[in-house]
């Protein structure tokens, strides 16, 4: 086994506490002592152990000069569990092998000095894309306080998401559309314009094995969502927000009581997005997954805050002139304005494709 293929098992450790860290990051560790793996573990929820007190606290054996690969850089600092670069250090580990450094102020390269001034050989950059990938949302999270942002949506090979009448169930068949509730569990929130509350009446929730729903979050600037709607019937199970921009106190207090949580933001008569996402990092919400309407999206892409893009694609033809689209609002009047998407992957799902990819910054 190679340092990569150490690496590589701690990053599919990692990813096993997938929708349970959040805010914090996704991290395993694997510790190795004369070629051979004798512990491991990862960061399995938000105010647990750290991967590294994990992994290490749980094995007898000696480990001193033992070998320890970790996805992201040592702590350093007291936080809701003792620093990790203590429990390296008094097990008296010898190599250190890191994919990403932290960039969280509070480590920032600390923990790496400080287990090196100890005589602890570091190593650093072991698959570090990979793990960087990983934590794609930690790692914007933490540097702007921003919420990561990324937008879904499910169309024909006609680039339509609903025929004429409105009808959009569905588009995609059964495995795309379990791919989409990966997705809800990977996201902290989920959020979507009015538009889509008043068509479909939809749930927004994580409908898998092991799933955890995300906070829903509406935007509706006039207060107009239904009390009878789902989301908000089942507000008082699944944390939801509405986020909105013109008072009703009356309606508020509906909202209230029936556990919805409001946010206002209050600029003119439309929510400001860029306010709300702040409003949601205050609320330690680390990222947001956009499950449209066309109109929504055409908003907030404008924002210039969303990062991903996953697109649903199903080879079926629908057309029709009034037959909504992914992305409405005025557009863009020139080819060389438009958006570009980055390092696209593409995956098969059943007969439909899930093509993924980052948005580039302007
Ligand atoms: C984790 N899990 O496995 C590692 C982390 O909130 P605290 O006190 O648990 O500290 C979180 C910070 O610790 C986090 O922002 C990151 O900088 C560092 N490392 N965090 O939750 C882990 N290794
Ligand atoms: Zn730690």
């Amino acid at each position: 086994m190679t340092n990569n293929d150490y690496m590589q098992l701690a990053i599919d450790l990692a990813k096993k506490g997938v929708g349970r860290t959040s805010p914090n990051p996704m991290v395993g560790c694997v510790v190795v002592k004369n070629g051979k793996i004798v512990t491991e573990g990862y960061h399995e929820k938000y105010g647990g152990y750290h991967a590294e007190r994990n992994a290490l606290s749980k094995c007898r054996e000696d480990l001193a000069g033992a070998d320890l690969y970790v996805t992201l850089e040592p702590c350093c600092h007291q936080g809701q569990t003792p620093p990790c670069t203590d429990i390296i250090l008094e097990r008296g580990i010898g190599r250190v092998f890191i994919g990403s450094m932290d960039p969280n102020p509070l480590v920032a390269g600390k923990g790496a000095k400080i287990l090196k001034s100890h005589g602890v050989e570091v190593v650093t950059g072991i698959l570090e894309q990979e793990c960087r990938e990983l934590n794609e949302v930690f790692f914007e999270y933490i540097s702007t306080g921003i919420p990561f942002v990324a937008m879904k949506y499910a169309m024909t090979l006609d680039g339509k998401i609903a025929t004429y009448t409105g009808d959009s169930r569905w588009v995609t068949g059964e495995v795309a559309r379990s791919h989409v509730h990966e997705l809800r569990r990977r996201y902290s929130s989920i959020m979507v314009g009015i538009g889509t509350v008043l068509v479909d009446d939809p749930m927004l929730n994580c409908r898998i094995d092991e799933g955890v729903d995300p906070v829903r979050v509406i935007c509706d600037s006039r207060l107009r969502i239904p009390l009878e709607s789902q989301v908000v019937k089942t507000a008082k199970e699944i944390r939801t927000i509405v986020a909105h921009a013109v008072s009703d106190p009356e309606k508020e207090d509906r909202l209230r009581e029936a556990g919805v949580e409001l946010i206002r933001t209050d600029q003119g008569d439309k929510v400001d997005f860029v306010e709300l996402l702040r409003e949601l990092g205050r609320q330690k919400i680390d990222s947001v997954l956009i499950e449209g309407g066309g109109t929504f999206h055409g908003t907030v892409l404008k924002s210039g805050l969303v990062k991903r893009i996953y697109c649903y694609v199903a080879p079926k033809l629908i057309g029709g002139r009034e037959a909504k689209s992914p992305v409405e609002g005025d557009g863009f009047s020139l080819m060389r304005e438009a958006l570009e998407i980055a390092e696209t992957e593409i995956v098969k799902l059943g007969e439909d494709i899930c093509i993924t990819g980052k948005v580039l910054g302007k």
